[in-house]
């Protein structure tokens, strides 16, 4: 296969890091690897396989010769410096927000739309992170018995919003008596004007508020799943909510499907039917998905299946994946092998 010249923007970030991780314990076809970040972090090392890689500051011309660069360090990132890479013959795969809902910008899932990539014109889009798992989760039931609404609540960990979110809820949490004055700087959303405390607490915002009083974060999973199904019919509602997780988002989902004679069962088939997706259901056992043990690995986890019991084509089911994994590196890396085997 053609060894390839990769760069990770963002690479000292959540989601950076673990782009490299993925890329090395995958083998992807890496002939040479260029980690860039902001001025910040410039000149410091990063250690892969024994070897150290010096971390370069991102600019205009840091992508010549560059042929894949993964883009991850927040939206005016993308929007300032993906052109440059363009122009310079990279291939952009973008784990922002940016370009996700722009035509001729495929937004992939690869259990789900591989095909879409070959429409790119440079840039490929990961989803959120949300989305991701939710339609990994629902394409073999998509597929199968059509689904024609799905009302979806998440229950979101503090790294998705990056690396000093984290540290936020790790400070906050060495404070329970002072739990309600708590200093928060950056939950629900860095840029928002207010901020509160995520310990012992429960954030129904996650991003800044949107059209209709939904957040960004519920736009974009509403928006960005009629297009990786390319169901510009089907409904979706979505409420997303933080929790004081540190990794793996979960979501209780609803779904109405188009034929009204499916059993939990053939669900449960459908399920278990689309690669990396585990259906993890025994009531009997206790044995359902957790962020705590989703944490670390590359699967999407489905469990809690239940039939609704007033409507005949109502479901419900419970999706737990880690969130800077298949929500976001491995999905980008993915994207890249499955590009590459497109060849
Ligand atoms: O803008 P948005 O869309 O709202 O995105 C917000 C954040 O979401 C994360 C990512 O944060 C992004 O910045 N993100 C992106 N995609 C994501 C996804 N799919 C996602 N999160 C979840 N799912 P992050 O913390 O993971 O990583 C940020 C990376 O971006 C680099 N970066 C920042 N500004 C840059 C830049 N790169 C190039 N040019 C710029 N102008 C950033 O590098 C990191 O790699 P860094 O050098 O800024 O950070 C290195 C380390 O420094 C620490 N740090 C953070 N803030 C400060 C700080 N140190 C000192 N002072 C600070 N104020 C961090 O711990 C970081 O590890
Ligand atoms: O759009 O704060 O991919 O949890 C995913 C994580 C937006 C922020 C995205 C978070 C980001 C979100």
């Amino acid at each position: 296969m053609r060894q390839m010249n990769v760069a990770v923007v963002g690479a000292t970030g959540a989601v950076g890091t673990k782009i490299i991780e993925k890329l090395i314990e995958r083998k992807f076809p890496i002939k040479s690897l260029k980690l860039l970040a902001s001025k910040r972090s410039a000149g410091s090392t990063i250690q892969i396989n024994g070897e150290d890689y010096v971390v370069e500051e991102t600019s205009e011309t840091a992508f010549e010769g560059i042929d894949i660069a993964f883009f991850s360090a927040g939206g005016s990132i993308t929007e300032h410096f993906a052109k440059h890479a363009i122009e310079a013959g990279a291939l952009v795969i973008d784990n922002t927000s940016a370009f996700r809902m722009t035509e001729g910008v495929p937004l992939v899932v690869p259990e789900v739309n591989p095909d879409a990539i070959r429409e790119h014109n440079g840039l490929i889009a990961n989803p959120n992170c949300s989305t991701i798992q939710m339609v990994a989760a629902l394409k073999g039931v998509k597929d199968q018995f059509g689904i024609n609404r799905l009302i979806v609540s998440t229950y979101q960990a503090v790294s998705g919003a990056g690396a000093d979110a984290i540290e936020e809820l790790k400070q906050q949490s060495e404070n329970f008596e002072n739990r309600v004055d708590n200093k928060a700087d950056i939950l629900p959303s860095g840029s928002a004007e207010k901020h509160y405390p995520i310990a012992f607490n429960v954030l129904p915002q996650i991003d800044l508020f949107g059209e209709g009083d939904y957040t960004l974060e519920e736009l974009k999973m509403m928006n960005e799943t009629r297009k990786i199904f390319d169901d510009y019919e089907m409904s979706v509602a979505a409420t997303c909510v933080r929790l004081p997780v540190v990794t793996g988002h979960s979501e209780s989902v609803y779904i109405e499907l188009d034929r009204d004679d499916v059993t939990v069962d053939q669900l449960k088939e459908a399920i278990r039917s689309v690669p990396n997706v585990v259906l993890q259901d025994d009531p009997s056992q206790q044995l359902y998905p957790m962020p705590l043990f989703a944490e670390g690995t590359d699967e999407v986890f489905v469990g809690r299946v239940r039939k609704d019991r007033d409507k005949k084509n109502g479901f419900h089911l419970w999706i737990v994946a880690d969130n800077l994994i298949k929500g976001a590196a491995l999905n980008s890396v993915q994207i890249a092998e499955t590009y590459l085997e497109q060849q």
